[in-house]
């Protein structure tokens, strides 16, 4: 059941959900956190990625320069991870709230699992990547490849070039068109929901923050409360798999 059973709570929740009801063009700003629920470790929490290894270390092109095969072995247990894991009733949620709202609905995710495309979800912007896509270095072509490379560093069939994960690494720009729709979908959004983000990672965390500028209303849903927490309207904390279907209810 939800977490936390307080009037208050509820209060907020039917809040919430009025707020959504009378949206015309919201969008939906999601972190590791709604992937918890499929099993994909978050990079904070208990088990979180950092725990094991240092992202730092090894989410940045620097890494990839210097060891590629190592960053490769990462990259690979994360897919094979990854592999076993299926989209949650929030990300079912998202779906259900795309159909309602379309084609004044844009998704931003955090997430590089593709779990919001496995759900359903058409109109997703993945600020930072997608782990199931490959760049090649040399030609700069594009693949999906699903499951674990065999060989690493893997090599590109067309030209032999060495192939990188298709996300963005720290201290690598994001897309300049990619970040650019995000940015002017918070700007123009009549409402922001932010799930599953500890608000630490820029420039993605600032988006809610823009939206809320622009005079949207900005509900977080986190198991905890963050950085963001004083500075938007509600915050419901608790599951994402549980509050995200409860508030689609009835759309
Ligand atoms: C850039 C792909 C500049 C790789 C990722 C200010 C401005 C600009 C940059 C910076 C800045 N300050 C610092 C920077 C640098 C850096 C940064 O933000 N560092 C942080 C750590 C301080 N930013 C960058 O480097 C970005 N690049 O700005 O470039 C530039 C410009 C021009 C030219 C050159 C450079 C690039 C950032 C992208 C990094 N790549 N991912 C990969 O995944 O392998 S980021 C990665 O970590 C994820 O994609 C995700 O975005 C992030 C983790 O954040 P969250 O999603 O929030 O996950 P987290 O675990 O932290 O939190 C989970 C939350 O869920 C928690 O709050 C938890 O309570 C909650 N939760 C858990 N379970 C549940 C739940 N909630 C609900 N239900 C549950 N069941
Ligand atoms: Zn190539």
């Amino acid at each position: 059941m939800i977490d936390d059973n307080s009037e208050l709570f509820k209060e907020k929740f039917r809040q919430a959900k009025d707020m959504i009801a009378a949206a015309g063009h919201p969008v939906v700003l999601t972190g590791a956190g709604i992937s918890a629920e499929s099993g994909v470790p978050t990079f904070r929490g208990e088990g979180g990625l950092w725990k094991q290894y240092n992202v730092f270390e090894l989410a940045t092109p620097e890494a990839f320069t210097r060891d590629p095969a190592l960053v490769w072995e990462f990259y690979n247990w994360r897919r094979e991870l990854l592999a076993k894991c299926r989209c949650n009733p929030a990300h079912l949620a998202l779906v259900k709230m795309e159909q309602r709202f379309s084609p004044a609905f844009t998704l931003i995710t955090q997430n590089v699992d593709g779990l919001h495309t496995q759900a359903g979800s058409r109109n997703i912007l993945e600020i930072h990547g997608n782990l199931w896509q490959v760049r090649c270095l040399r030609c700069g072509r594009l693949d999906t490849v699903y499951g674990v490379f065999e060989s690493i560093p893997p090599k590109c069939d067309q030209c032999g070039g060495m192939l990188r994960p298709n996300v963005v690494w720290f201290g690598e720009a994001l897309d300049p068109q990619v970040l650019g729709a995000a940015t002017a979908a918070a700007e123009s959004c009549d409402l922001m929901l932010v799930i599953g983000t500890s608000a630490v990672v820029q420039p993605a965390a600032s988006l809610a923050i823009l939206a809320k500028k622009r005079g949207a209303g900005v509900i977080e849903i986190n198991l905890e409360e963050t950085d963001h927490t004083g500075r938007l309207d509600i915050t419901l904390l608790g599951k994402a798999g549980e509050i995200v279907p409860g508030l689609m209810d009835g759309l």
